[in-house]
């Protein structure tokens, strides 16, 4: 047996297309899986690092009825959006796909099969929730309420992203669905479940046996917790419109959970690579002597650590994770990330906006990123990490290097004279370096490691400072000779230590130094024989500013944009602006029959807090129109109201009473639904057009 696996299989979580990529996702999930890899490739090991857009599920599908567009509209110009920055921000998948693909769906809908043949699925039909306003089943983020565990208000159908307990819609309390704002009924539908509780025991012996002291504390207290819960059933198909239709005849009309196709996401990337070049895929999932690492945010840790898992053993042929590195949340400015509510960075603005500083985010998010604890980011963090560290500590110590050798020597590496203890100590400090920080990457530490990397520079620069060679060149040259060529193997080292962190500063260093491109797996060793690196008589090239200050004004811009998103979100409290819908003809607008009428009897629906009855006379005839009104208003305050009707809405049944028409209405920012109100003089009947 070798000391390390025979290969690697690094996944990154899927980032949903349903909006561009923001620094959370990037510390959480794309900097650390990045810097692993990179450090893998640099020591020859053979890894494949995939990933893909996550193109299913209800985070689609809302946005897509949000803008009033198809969802394949949606994933496709975020899918392009994300890939494009990834690419700009050096994140070196070696594959990026999508999960609209078609390799993806005949993956997950294969695998779904075989587990139905096996007969590892349980077929029930259960009752679940069902919008009755808009005639659809409602799971995962159709649906929030109040989390049975630890109360938060905001849970969704199938996850609770402030305990990260994984739910079932029906546990939610007071479920309400997202997109009327209706209370649910509980509606029959059949539905394929995976018996989680089945696998308790391979899960436990698997993790908290087998895991206990390798897991990050925070993945495995999580997942001894919901052990300790008892696991349940889980439903892995919905009635839904958008996703990977269900392959078994008589499930028209349903469609894949999200979370049972996104992970096998990772085996058809892994496919789609192994096809272009020309490798063998199965090795990689399959053979035991694989590494298989998932690199994801906290709220993703039950699919990885769990359902995920039970899947793979379901099936029985493939590897397990060996580690799931989950990292905590990056905060912005103290608030919490939102895509929605824009409190972001986001990755394609920042590159716009610092172009030639990926590296310096990179920095930013691995020095500070949530390993052990949700961390915050702040732009004057930001700064003071690239003005203070990059440039003053890193930067200052290559920069110095690199112009003094060309001032004193033509830019030749100078040969050592007899080399003093001190020296000798420095060289020997440096060359433990690499398994310094190898140690911490392969811990998944990277903030250590990180740290570990700038100690380097910093024993660059003290070294310098200590022996001055710019006040000793007049009276020792000789002596300078040695000093610089010592600095010299420093700045070399740095230019193979750095590249997993900060791959675009690595590649300008070994640049200006006349060293060829790195090449994988000869580089990181060779730092250990540190004197090796730059041999005398080798020529470096002319130096260029690795970093440059960031000023005031640049950060004042960014904080002032903040303090911009900030006012816009009070604004939108005050007034939420709805889009506008699609076009229509005006014959379209001329079918619609809308009058003047009077609400002449008001009650309460029995058993529906929401619903009033009404008996409305719209100048036709008296009616019976049933209105969710009844959070609003009181039936004795709304009867003799003049209110607009629209009377040829085709007749629907809510809770087995006939409505025959709506009643027209505005809902104000903070829910308040208000008539709108005909003058007193109008007389009903009259047509509104
Ligand atoms: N699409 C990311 C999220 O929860 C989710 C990850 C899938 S990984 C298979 O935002
Ligand atoms: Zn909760």
């Amino acid at each position: 047996m070798s000391e390390y696996p025979k290969r690697y299989t690094v996944t990154s979580a899927l980032p949903y297309t349903n909006g561009p990529i923001h620094i959370g996702h990037l510390a959480g999930v794309y900097v650390p899986s990045d810097i692993y890899v990179r450090y893998l490739r640099l020591r020859g090991r053979d890894v494949a690092f995939v990933c893909g857009s996550d193109e299913h599920g209800v985070a689609i599908s809302m946005k897509a009825r949000k803008e009033g567009v198809s969802p394949q509209e949606i994933i496709d110009r975020y899918h392009g959006m994300i890939k494009k920055s990834f690419e700009e921000f050096g994140i070196s998948f070696d594959n990026y796909s999508r999960t609209s693909a078609r390799v993806h769906h005949e993956t997950a809908s294969g695998f779904f099969r075989e587990l139905y043949d096996d007969n590892k699925f349980i077929e029930e039909v259960t009752e679940q929730l069902y919008d009755e306003e808009a005639g659809q089943f409602l799971a995962d983020r159709f649906v929030v309420g109040t989390c049975p565990k630890c109360g938060n208000e905001e849970a969704y159908g199938d996850q609770c992203e402030s305990c990260g307990s994984s739910l079932n819609a029906t546990d939610l309390i007071n479920p309400k669905s997202t997109i009327t704002g209706t209370a649910p009924v509980l509606k029959e539908t059949r539905h394929w479940f995976l018996p989680l509780d089945q696998y308790d025991s391979f899960l436990r012996e698997w993790i908290l046996e087998g895991h206990k002291n390798d897991w990050k504390p925070n993945v495995y207290g999580q997942v001894k917790s919901w052990l300790d819960d008892g696991l349940k059933p889980r439903a892995v198909t919905r009635d839904l419109d958008w996703g990977i239709p269900v392959p078994v005849e008589g499930a028209e009309g349903k469609v894949l959970y999200v979370w049972f196709d996104a992970p096998i996401g990772y085996i058809s990337s892994t496919k789609e690579w192994a096809e272009r070049e020309g490798k063998d895929w199965e090795p990689y999932w399959k053979d035991k002597d694989t590494k298989l690492v998932h690199f994801i945010g906290k709220d993703n840790i039950v699919f990885h650590c769990v359902i995920f898992p039970a899947m793979l053993k379901a099936q029985g042929s493939y590897i397990l994770p060996d580690n799931v590195p989950a990292n905590e949340f990056l905060n912005l400015e103290g608030n919490k990330l939102s895509t929605s509510k824009n409190w972001a960075v986001w990755l394609h603005e920042y590159l716009e906006d610092f172009p030639g500083k990926q590296d310096v985010l990179r920095y930013a998010l691995t020095a500070n990123a949530p390993e052990t604890k949700d961390n915050d980011f702040t732009w004057k963090d930001f700064q003071a990490r690239n003005n203070n560290e990059l440039v003053a500590i890193f930067g200052n110590f290559v920069n110095r290097v690199v112009v003094l050798t060309n001032k004193y020597y033509d830019g030749v590496v100078p040969n050592p004279g007899t080399f003093t203890d001190y020296d000798r100590e420095t060289l020997e400090a440096l060359s433990k370096y690499p398994e310094i920080i190898a140690s911490s990457t392969e811990r998944y530490r990277f903030r250590e490691a990180l740290g570990e990397l700038m100690n380097v520079a910093r024993l660059g620069n003290k070294y310098l400072a200590d022996e001055e060679p710019w006040k000793l060149v007049k009276e020792n040259p000789e002596r300078v000779q040695t000093v610089m060529y010592v600095a010299l193997q420093i700045a070399a080292a740095l230019g193979v230590l750095s590249e997993p962190f900060l791959p675009f500063t690595a590649d300008k260093l070994r640049n200006m130094l006349a060293l060829p491109k790195l090449e994988n797996g000869v580089a990181w060793e060779t730092v250990a024989t540190a004197d090796e690196q730059l041999t005398a008589g080798h020529h470096i090239g002319k130096g260029e500013l690795l970093f440059s200050k960031i000023e005031d004004a640049e950060i004042e811009r960014q904080l002032e944009r903040l303090e911009k998103t900030k006012s816009d979100n009070k604004s939108d409290v005050q007034k939420a602006v709805i889009p506008q819908k699609e076009t229509i003809s005006y014959d379209d607008f001329a079918k619609l029959d809308m009058r003047v009428g009077t609400i002449v009897e008001a009650e309460k629906m029995k058993k529906a807090d929401k619903l009033l009855v009404l008996k409305v006379d719209t100048g036709l005839d008296v009616r019976t129109i049933v209105s969710g009104i009844a959070q609003s208003f009181s039936p004795e305050e709304i009867i003799g109201k003049k209110v607009t009707v629209l009377v040829n809405l085709a007749p629907r049944k809510l809770r087995g009473v006939e409505s025959q028409g709506m009643i027209l209405m505005t809902q104000q920012a903070d829910g308040k639904l208000v008539f709108l109100n005909p003058d007193e003089t109008v007389e009903n009947g009259e047509s509104i057009s």
